[in-house]
């Protein structure tokens, strides 16, 4: 076999991190895939990979490319993270596997068939409340929004008090992958006071019995991780829980206000709901980006990333790719989604799957049961952040079922 020379990777000054980017990232993730599957973005001394072969196979690859340097721009090595790093998004194994293994049982299908019941009343009562009012609202707040947390902390145990902290406290959160750019310091000033109420929330005392919170302390009470671990286990549920469903249903209600053929497609066949909701994901990727750090000088493409910089997988490019996917901007319930990395992939692959996946199913099942039709009835508004795609404002147009 012969191999070649390594050459230098095709070089972007693009800001994926700046507004114009954020407005409409989907210019940019074309670009960045046609360049290479490798690309250096010369603003931040960072990697890039945009094609959905390469980000599979660096997401699957955890040796060579880790994650306990960081998954943000920053490296924990050479500066000091905000937070105490996660416990299983910012650790490899051998140390990432006992808290894994603790979420994976807690938050397994079967696990959540208690709540199926549940969930699916609070949808039914959210979504008949909400019609009762009239058939124009904004879709974010009302729905998006609404639904998650009316199920998620109950879930997890947490107390009514401060539950609104949850949203701004992930939107730092993941503003804080990114550079430190004006989305971080417009959120700074209230971190002390949104990270003082979070870990709080961790602790055992605070937590209600029956909860995904007191599982993971029954968990270190059975010795499957310490005593130490717990509320930062507990931290991860209340970190990567709640946005991320928000934005994954946000994006949902997005697409099908404006593929109305799908809404009608979905009311005819219910059973589709669990295809939609991927399929909403892999369009929209609620979560863009995550770094990894290069453990040894990698060869991808005919270029070398070297050891210790960071590469940041655009999984929102990847579930674009036209190399992989037919027809990739087409929301579309006709495709088999299966196989999208915006869940990710590999040993980190998203361990809260099945929880926002029973979210969706509920919501959305609900709302097919109620509403004929959906439409945008407004000026529809982006929330810029460094991680998310997100809404701000989603208003909509519902005809009520008969
Ligand atoms: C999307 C994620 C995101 C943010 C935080 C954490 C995980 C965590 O483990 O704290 S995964």
């Amino acid at each position: 076999m012969t191999t070649t020379a390594p050459a230098p990777p095709p070089v972007s000054d693009a800001d994926p991190f700046g507004p114009e980017v954020l407005e409409d990232p989907l210019p940019f993730h074309a670009a960045l895939r046609e360049a290479g599957p490798v690309v250096r973005l010369s603003r931040y001394g960072v990697y890039a990979m945009g094609r959905y072969a390469e980000v599979h196979a660096a997401l699957r690859d955890w040796q060579g490319f880790e994650s306990g340097a960081g998954v943000g721009l920053s490296n924990f090595r050479t500066e000091a993270p905000w937070r105490p790093p996660s416990l299983l998004l910012e650790a490899d194994p051998p140390r990432h596997d006992a808290p894994r293994r603790v979420l994976v049982d807690l938050l397994s299908p079967r696990a959540l068939r208690r709540l199926r019941e549940r969930w699916t009343a609070a949808a039914e009562d959210l979504v008949d409340r909400l019609l009762a009012e009239g058939d124009e609202f904004d879709a974010v707040p009302a729905l998006a929004e609404a639904y998650p947390l009316r199920v998620f902390p109950d879930a997890v145990g947490v107390s009514p008090e401060g539950r609104e902290n949850l949203l701004p406290y992930g939107e730092f959160l993941f503003n804080a992958f990114g550079p430190h750019n004006d989305l971080v310091a417009e959120g700074a000033p209230r971190l002390p006071e949104l990270s003082a109420w979070v870990n709080a929330q961790c602790q055992r005392d605070s937590l209600a019995d029956g909860g995904f919170g007191a599982g993971i302390w029954a968990a270190a009470d059975r010795g499957e991780i310490t005593h130490e671990q717990a509320p930062l286990v507990v931290r991860s549920l209340l970190s990567a829980g709640v946005d991320t469903t928000v934005h994954g249903l946000a994006a949902t209600l997005h697409a099908f206000a404006t593929h109305p053929d799908q809404w009608r497609r979905l009311r005819a066949r219910p059973e589709l709901v669990r295809v939609a909701f991927d399929e909403a994901v892999r369009w929209a990727s609620p979560v863009q980006t995550f770094f990894r750090t290069a453990t040894t000088d990698v060869r991808v493409g005919g270029t070398v990333i070297p050891h210790g910089e960071k590469i940041l997988m655009f999984l929102a490019a990847a579930n674009r790719d036209p190399r992989r996917w037919d027809d990739p901007d087409r929301f579309d319930l006709s495709r088999d989604p299966s196989g999208h990395v915006g869940f990710g992939f590999g040993i980190h692959h998203c361990v809260g799957q099945h929880v926002a996946r029973l979210e969706a199913e509920c919501l959305l099942t609900a709302l097919a049961a109620r509403v004929e039709a959906i439409e945008v009835a407004g000026a529809t508004r982006r929330l810029h952040n460094n991680t998310l795609r997100a809404w701000g404002s989603l208003p909509v147009r519902v005809r009520p079922a008969r």
